[in-house]
């Protein structure tokens, strides 16, 4: 497997650490294939109960690898709609679609896809140091990998757009008071927060909290009726779950429950 995402796995967290710290780990197509592959493993592996993505070195994600597209190199203009459509499109859709928990701890800078990259798990924490980038304007570009939907999402249209237009950075503390991300951090506890985020989660009713990230994401376009139906339909199935009958006989004996993500 590359090392450009380094991959490990401990108390049921799928641990991906973005590994091109030299190019505060941008993606090249090395980078995306590996962070795919993770995913996907994600996805197949039932001893893998929620995902821990963060970055190597200082920061956490630059976005594209600019260096691979010089147009210095002259040729034809580059088809940036295939680059999305071969990766990074593909790998929201297995974000979003994973019914597992997916942490994210931003290390440091996030810029351009990166930062909608870390927009896109369920719960993002920040290191106080690391920094929001919406970098396309500066070249000339329109957020990607759902920027354009997360950001008025979680913030409106006065902040996404004035973010995007003008590519000015914001601080962990201000996304965080803004509702862009879960929480900040300090820089020195950030892994240790995220860790132990990721692992209560891990050991927590997976289904559950897979089937409660659907419901969520699909308040998006749902009418409240359609959500009420949903609700009922979801809940229903929990309520199925081996995690559900352990849950309520923990509490009626008074002990912790011992959830198996089934
Ligand atoms: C980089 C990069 C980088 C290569 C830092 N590439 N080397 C989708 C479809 C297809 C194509 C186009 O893109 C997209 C989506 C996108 O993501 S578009 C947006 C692409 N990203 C950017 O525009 C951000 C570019 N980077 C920056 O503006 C700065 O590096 C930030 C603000 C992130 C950090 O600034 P500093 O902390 O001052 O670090 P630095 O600029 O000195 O970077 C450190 C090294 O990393 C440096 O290399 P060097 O050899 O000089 O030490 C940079 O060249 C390299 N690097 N980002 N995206």
């Amino acid at each position: 497997m590359s090392d450009t995402v380094l991959s490990s796995l401990e108390a049921g967290v799928l641990r991906l650490t973005l590994n091109r710290p030299e190019k505060l780990n941008s993606f090249n197509e090395e980078m995306h294939l590996a962070l795919r592959a993770g995913f996907e493993r994600a996805h197949a592996d039932a001893a893998v109960r929620a995902v821990l993505l963060t970055g190597a070195g200082r920061g956490f994600c630059a976005g594209q690898d600019l260096g691979d597209r010089d147009p210095r190199k002259g040729g034809p203009a580059p088809d940036l709609g295939a680059t999305i459509d071969r990766f990074y499109n593909p790998l929201a859709g297995l974000i979003r679609s994973l019914e597992k928990p997916v942490i994210c701890a931003v290390n440091g800078v996030a810029a351009g896809a990166g930062a909608n990259l870390a927009l896109l798990c369920d719960i993002t924490l920040a290191a106080r140091s690391a920094r929001f980038i919406q970098a396309f304007s500066r070249i000339g570009l329109v957020p990607d990998t759902g920027g354009t939907w997360s950001l008025p999402h979680l913030l409106g249209e006065a902040r996404a757009k004035a973010l995007a237009l003008t590519a000015e950075p914001l601080d962990a503390e201000t996304a965080a008071a803004w509702g862009l991300i879960w929480r900040a951090v300090e820089d020195a506890a950030l892994m240790e927060e995220a860790t132990a985020l990721a692992t209560r989660l891990a050991a927590g009713p997976t289904r559950g909290l897979g089937l409660t990230k659907r419901a969520i994401q699909a308040a998006a376009t749902n009418s409240l009726d359609d959500q009420l139906v949903l609700e009922r339909d979801l809940q229903r199935e929990a309520g199925r779950s081996a995690d559900y009958a352990e849950g309520v006989t923990a509490f009626l004996e008074k002990r912790s429950p011992r959830f198996e993500g089934k």
